[in-house]
């Protein structure tokens, strides 16, 4: 499986996904058609099937351009919001872009209809493409959900996923997501460690994704509410509340 992370907008990510045994792709949120087709045709693969991870515009709001361009396109996505949708998925639900395995994960919070994708190609690791749940070293606001919905999110079905698994999440906002990390736990070495790798990395040009399950446990505020450091920043001694403090404290952290 082959991965081609496509920038768009002023910091969304869209992933072109390849099976290279049968050179039939899918991509995560297409919201900038013409950069899709000009990968599309750079990498001379046959664009089957758009996933998206939810509804708001700066994910989905490429998907009619895309269904006007590309014949028989299956568009597959959690939510009735969504433009052009063919496919409407939940939980566990399985499909395959040629060889690889597809598993649906409903992740609702940030929006009612979200959707996480988890493929496997049965090679040593899976990937899992997050939208706006699960970001490097954050999570996404909770517009049309609560803490518990995210506790579970991330701790119970994302935090399950092995360490090794993948993360592509839907926006580059990793550095200023550390910046808040480092308020919550200022002694945390690895997000000292993480905040000097990604800032070589943006200074470079380049992604700071894909972080990995393993890595979020580390660094990531909003999947260590069960951390005792992290617990205390809060006050709170209950996993949700801790949730609820972290995310209510971010949403006005400049
Ligand atoms: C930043 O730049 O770092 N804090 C952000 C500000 C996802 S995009 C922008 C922001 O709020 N981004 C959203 C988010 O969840 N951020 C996580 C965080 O701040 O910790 N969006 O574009 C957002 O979902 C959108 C589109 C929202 C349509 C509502 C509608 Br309706
Ligand atoms: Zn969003």
């Amino acid at each position: 499986m082959k991965i081609k992370l496509l920038p768009a907008l002023s910091d969304n990510y869209m992933y072109l996904i390849i099976d290279e045994d049968t050179r039939e792709a899918a991509i995560v949120d297409p919201v900038a058609p013409e950069t899709v087709l000009k990968a599309v045709q750079e990498e001379n693969v046959k664009l089957k099937k758009i996933l998206t991870t939810h509804h708001h515009w700066d994910h989905a709001g490429g998907n009619e351009d895309m269904v006007k361009k590309v014949p028989d396109l299956e568009v597959y996505g959690g939510d009735d919001r969504i433009g052009a949708l063919t496919h409407k998925v939940k939980m566990g639900d399985k499909f395959t872009i040629g060889k690889i395995n597809v598993e649906c994960l409903f992740t609702p919070c940030h929006t009612t209809g979200h959707i996480c994708y988890v493929l496997d190609d049965g090679g040593d690791s899976s990937s899992v493409f997050t939208g706006d749940t699960l970001f490097s070293a954050g999570c996404g606001r909770f517009f049309e959900g609560t803490a518990e919905q995210m506790f579970r999110n991330l701790i119970e079905v994302l935090g399950k996923l092995p360490d090794d698994t993948k993360v592509f999440c839907g926006h580059e906002y990793t550095l200023q997501n550390l910046r808040y990390a480092k308020h919550v736990e200022p002694n945390n070495v690895d997000i000292q460690q993480r905040i000097e790798w990604c800032r070589e990395k943006r200074e470079n040009g380049e992604p700071t994704v894909p972080s990995t399950i393993g890595i979020e446990k580390l660094i990531n505020p909003f999947m260590r509410v069960g951390i005792s450091s992290v617990q205390q920043h809060t006050q709170k001694e209950n996993l949700v509340d801790v949730m609820h403090a972290l995310r209510k404290e971010k949403d006005t952290f400049k």
